[in-house]
């Protein structure tokens, strides 16, 4: 019995690292059920990777993304480049007409073998998207892929976690009114590498470019040291205005990451280290689900006595799953 599981995992790696898309496709529908038994063939697929470049698309619900994305893949395959689109849809479950949506507008692709587009439901399990989405990123890493798009919305906690797995970030917003420049937070540029002005057919377009160069600017000045100081590009995702600029600051950035080994060795640790924590919070989840009730059970009456507390008993807990 193990013998078959494990003959069939190494033919599932193999499928899988020699580019069967339909192999990839299967194993990210087995990471999106929460299949706890995929996790040998996770450990194989990460040490096949580290190839492809991974660029991360996030911004406000509406802004473009999946149609700026189109565009890129257009782009892209137009050089002969091989590309992924991973969307996570990080709506509840009653909305996947998203999801549909995002399949008709990024379907021009479909039926070109050098392309796999993939949307990713939540189903509702808040918190473990992020590790859901890093593992799919895991299976596409393995795969014969040039570059490798994800797609959030930049939203909440959550989506900010997802960026964490890309190398490059693109954050995409929009034309803002005087009103909207005055409420931006001064964190606004917080993430991203690449910052976009979406829908430049917009007036305000300009001056939310500016706006945007204003605000990098001051946050730059307080990390000098920083060899990547991230450019605005104005785009017109609708008709492909400035896709072509957009994919060159993509190159350049990673240009600089590889001209920079400081540079990049310092955010690969990073992430690295934010993948290992996540994996470990996910674990230690699940373990008090699977075996947290009888241990508790078993301790709560000296809780209830007031002979103890339920910090001193976590603290007990925790040192026993540690050891
Ligand atoms: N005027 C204008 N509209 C645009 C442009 N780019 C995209 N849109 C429109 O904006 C709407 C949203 O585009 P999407 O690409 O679905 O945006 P998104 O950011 O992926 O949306 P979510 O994934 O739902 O957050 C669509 O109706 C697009 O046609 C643009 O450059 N100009
Ligand atoms: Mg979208």
């Amino acid at each position: 019995m193990n013998n078959d599981t494990d003959r069939d995992n190494a033919s599932i790696v193999a499928a899988v690292s020699a580019g069967d898309i339909r192999a990839g496709a299967r194993l990210i529908t087995r990471i999106e059920r929460g299949d706890e038994s995929i996790a040998p063939l996770l450990k194989a697929l990460f040490r096949l990777g580290g190839k492809a470049q991974i660029v991360g698309v996030t911004g406000p619900p509406g802004a473009g993304k999946s149609t700026l994305i189109s565009r890129l893949v257009a782009h892209w395959r137009g050089l002969g480049l091989r590309v992924a689109v991973l969307a996570i849809d990080p709506s509840s479950p009653f909305t996947g007409g998203a999801v549909l949506g995002d399949r008709l507008r990024m379907g021009d692709h479909s039926g070109d073998g050098g392309v796999f587009i993939r949307s990713m439901a939540s189903r509702g399990q808040l918190g473990g998207l992020a590790k859901a989405a890093g593992d799919a990123i895991t299976v596409l890493d393995a795969m014969p892929w040039d570059v490798i798009l994800v797609e959030t919305v930049g939203v909440g906690q959550n989506e900010t976690e997802i960026m964490r797995h890309a190398s490059v970030v693109v954050l995409l917003q929009t034309p803002m009114g005087g009103d909207d420049i005055q409420a931006a937070k001064a964190g606004i540029t917080e993430i991203g590498d690449i910052f976009v002005v979406n829908k430049g057919d917009h007036p305000e377009a300009d001056r939310t470019v500016r706006f945007l160069q204003d605000m990098i600017s001051l946050s730059h000045r307080l990390h000098a040291e920083k060899p990547w100081h991230p450019p605005v590009v104005k785009t017109r995702a609708l008709n492909g205005d400035g896709i072509a600029e957009l994919a060159q600051q993509i190159d350049r950035c990673f240009a600089a990451l590889a001209a920079n080994p400081g540079f990049a060795r310092s955010r690969e640790t990073e992430r690295i280290k934010h993948r290992v924590t996540e994996l470990l919070r996910h674990q230690l989840d699940q373990r008090l689900r699977a075996n947290g009730s009888p241990w508790l059970d078993a301790c709560v009456d000296p809780v209830i006595a007031r002979e103890t507390d339920p910090y001193a008993l976590a603290d007990e807990l925790f040192q026993r799953m540690a050891g």
